[in-house]
């Protein structure tokens, strides 16, 4: 598909975790230049502004492992209805993040237009958790098991269907930290993974020739859901949740380049941008360049 337009909407939210500032992730991308980047590109860019995430009061609620239920799903239902809106205009949505929960939002809104939508997940995390088995009962670490199907009925039926996305149409890449029970959803499941251990041995271009390959046969569209964690700390050291040992900012740019040659991809979100742990804003400066390569910016 050759994306003509691009529409931008932001979810400055951070209750999906604890370490407040990622909030502020949509105002650190749109500063480090993310608009004149795209329109750069000859692409016609609507930036439609933030979703209003208010002030909430955080109520603690002992007797249940989701942190903040309510207000997540709320703010994921209102971004699943704008998303919704973007496709039905014919406008690639492009999602700035908020922490990661707020991809159960954009892939209610997306997944409805697809019949088997496809979903790279670039991220040192599974985000394979359920209330059942998280070890923090952040939800930013449930987003893609709840896309599945799997986990509280207020965040799985967001706009009255699910599940959003099949097992089979799912691919990991960067994945070096797993709790026990994301473990063992990806054996269940059968879910692709491509950890670290793949892109050290196979090197990125491989892994990125068989991530396209393999989604190529079974999808009708492809969103992207790229947490900035998934990059190592040393590229991207503005995320809430750091994991030494990730991918390069050089084999990020690499991937990015190879998803716009392979035309596949329908929608894209960043996410997990922390300003307040950050340096300079370099990880929003390292988001805005990789969504350059991704809608297809070339040197020569
Ligand atoms: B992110 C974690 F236990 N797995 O569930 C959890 F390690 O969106 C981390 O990928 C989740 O940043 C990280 O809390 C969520 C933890
Ligand atoms: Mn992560
Ligand atoms: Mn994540
Ligand atoms: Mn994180």
């Amino acid at each position: 598909m050759k994306i003509k337009k691009l529409s931008i909407v932001g979810l400055p939210m951070d209750l999906g975790q604890t370490r407040r500032g990622v909030d502020m992730g949509p105002s650190a991308i749109r500063y480090a230049g993310v608009v004149e980047r795209l329109e750069n590109l000859n692409l016609e860019i609507d930036d439609l502004g933030d979703i209003v995430v208010g002030r909430p009061k955080l109520i603690e609620n002992p007797n249940s492992n989701l942190k903040n239920l309510e207000l997540v799903a709320k703010m994921n239902t209102e971004l699943a209805q704008k998303v919704d809106e973007i496709v039905k205009g014919g406008s690639f949505p492009l999602v700035l993040g908020g922490d990661h929960s707020i991809a159960i939002g954009t892939l209610a809104g997306i997944s409805k237009h697809y019949k088997n939508l496809g979903v790279i997940w670039y991220d040192a995390h599974g985000d394979l958790n359920t209330e059942a088995t998280s070890p923090s009962g952040n939800i930013h670490g449930m987003p893609l098991a709840v896309s599945l199907g799997l986990g509280h009925p207020d965040l799985t039926d967001i706009l009255d269907y699910t599940p959003k996305v099949k097992p089979e149409n799912v691919v990991i890449i960067g994945a070096r930290s797993l709790d026990e029970g994301e473990r063992e959803l990806i054996k269940e499941k059968g879910i692709r993974v491509f950890t670290m251990h793949e892109i050290d041995r196979l090197g990125m271009t491989r892994v990125m020739e068989e991530a396209i390959d393999y989604l190529k046969g079974r999808t009708d569209g492809v969103h992207l859901s790229l947490d900035l964690d998934g990059l190592d700390p040393n590229d991207a050291p503005g995320v809430g949740t750091p994991v030494i040992g990730g991918i390069s900012y050089r084999e990020s740019h690499l991937a990015m380049e190879m998803l716009a040659e392979s035309n596949m991809i329908t929608s894209a979100e960043f996410v997990e941008v922390n300003p307040i742990l950050d340096e300079r804003n370099k990880t929003a400066t390292v988001a805005v360049a990789l969504m350059g390569s991704l809608f297809g910016e070339k040197l020569l």
